[in-house]
């Protein structure tokens, strides 16, 4: 999976009608049976009654609809976690307490990393696919970008690969999601998604300053 942002958007677009259709069953069922069967001078209330059929029903279709959700849920979270066939460019990311350090195995010596010049810069071409590989130094730090919809843990001895496409030129943030300590706060890092020509462009700058 590389686009998180569209496969989570379609899951939303399940839930969220059904999450609606819920809320106003339970709410306007609440409200009509405080009106209507309050109580008044002189009214009895009459007994209950088991309707076994009706009930049988209304199970059978709450069951459908968790069925519905959880394998479409499973499904996105299937595709969210498989890393396609052919790789694209490639990311090394490594989490540490705490920062962030990128490194690509096509550019070898460059290295962007959080330091005294502040946080940490990814840099990857956008619209095409990218394919990471996370792992941390220490303890278990998370690799989240928001505005990809996306997160993941940084295990030290299980490395992690999954695919993300970035959208075209833009800066987003990223943090670190898992609390690891004093300076966990501070744990961010910037995607710089560059357009194909501006991106082999850094890629140049930053092979030449690597090699000097
Ligand atoms: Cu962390």
């Amino acid at each position: 999976m590389t686009d998180t942002r569209s496969e989570f958007h379609d899951l939303q677009a399940l839930y969220l009608p059904v999450a609606g259709a819920v809320l106003l069953i339970v709410f306007g069922t609440t409200a009509f049976a405080l009106v209507r069967y309050r109580a008044r001078p002189g009214r009895v209330p009459r007994p209950t009654r088991e309707h076994h059929a009706r009930e049988a029903v209304i199970a059978a279709v709450i069951a459908a609809i968790v069925a519905v959700l959880l394998t479409a849920t499973y499904r996105a979270n299937d595709q969210e976690a498989k890393a396609n066939r052919a790789p694209g460019f490639a990311v090394d990311v490594l989490a540490f307490k705490w920062g962030w350090q990128f490194t690509y195995p096509s550019l070898p010596g460059v290295v962007d990393r959080s330091g005294d010049n502040g946080p940490a810069v990814l840099h990857v071409p956008a619209g095409r696919r990218v394919r990471f590989h996370l792992t941390t130094r220490d303890v278990v730090h998370a690799f989240w970008v928001p505005a990809e919809r996306f997160k993941r843990d940084a295990w030290p001895d299980h490395p992690q690969t999954f695919d993300l496409t970035f959208g075209p030129g833009g800066a987003w943030g990223g943090h670190c999601a898992q609390f690891c300590g004093l300076k966990h706060a501070d744990m961010v890092f910037t995607v710089d998604a560059m357009s194909g020509g501006e991106f082999r462009a850094w890629a140049a700058r930053a092979r030449t300053g690597a090699g000097a």
